[in-house]
């Protein structure tokens, strides 16, 4: 394999979709071939997954969720990731199996060996090469996905959205916890400027890491 994995993680409303594809376009502009994908997503089983997994009306046991979350990565893996690095692409992924660590360990309790296990099955050794974990205030990140659901009538049903502050204060902390543990892939970027500063620093991760 020679292309690159880049992943974006973080809670709602950190601004990973904003960055995800101002970065690509900047890896673009710097004659990087770049493909840009999303978890749960970017299959047609990951699209479908997605939208069961999003929906708040629809109750799932956490590791019935778990389970789908890898299912819906491991299709991205085998039918996305792969092919793309073995041609030596770049492939920027928002979110990747950080989150499920984070949402469905420190958020929902589940033992986080078992779920490194199910991130193994899932991806062999597909991994990324760099992580950046755009850390947000919780309010702030809850505020500013709240008011892009709102805009498009979503709010009331979507799942991680109306679990409210608590849990995804211990989903923040899970991330930190994981990047403490892995320093050499996870970059933490503080997310307290403007959508441009924010990318302006991961492009400088992504420049430090790959540069040598
Ligand atoms: N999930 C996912 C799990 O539980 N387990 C898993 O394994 C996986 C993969 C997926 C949900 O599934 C959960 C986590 C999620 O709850 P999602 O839509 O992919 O859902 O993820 P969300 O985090 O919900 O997406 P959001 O759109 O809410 O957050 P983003 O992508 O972090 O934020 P973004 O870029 O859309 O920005 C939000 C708003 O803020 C503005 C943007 O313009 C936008 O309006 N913004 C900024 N404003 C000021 N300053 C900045 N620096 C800004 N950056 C962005």
């Amino acid at each position: 394999m020679t292309g690159k994995l880049i992943s974006i993680e973080g809670i709602e409303g950190a601004g990973k979709s904003t960055v995800a594809a101002r970065l690509t376009d900047r890896l673009r502009q710097s004659g990087h071939s770049v493909l840009e994908l999303r978890e749960p997503g970017s299959t047609p089983v990951g699209e479908t997954l997605r939208t069961l997994l999003k929906d708040g009306t629809i109750r799932l046991a956490p590791l019935t969720e778990a389970f789908l979350f890898e299912a819906a990565r491991h299709e991205l893996v085998v039918r996305r990731i792969r092919p793309a690095l073995t041609e030596g692409q770049w492939v920027v992924v928002d979110r990747f199996y950080d989150s499920t660590t984070a949402y469905q360990g420190w958020g929902r309790g589940l033992d986080v060996e078992m779920l490194c296990r199910m991130h193994r099955d899932a991806c062999g050794e597909t991994v990324p090469d760099l992580t950046l974990l755009l850390d947000i205030d919780t309010a702030v990140g809850l505020s500013r996905a709240r008011s892009v659901t709102r805009g498009q009538g979503e709010t009331a049903r979507d799942r991680f959205e109306q679990e409210g502050i608590a849990f995804l204060e211990r989903v923040r902390e899970g991330f930190l916890s994981i990047a403490r543990a892995e320093p050499n892939r996870i970059v933490v970027i503080p997310v307290t400027g403007d959508a441009e500063m924010v990318v302006e620093c991961c492009l400088r991760a992504v420049e430090e890491k790959f540069s040598s």
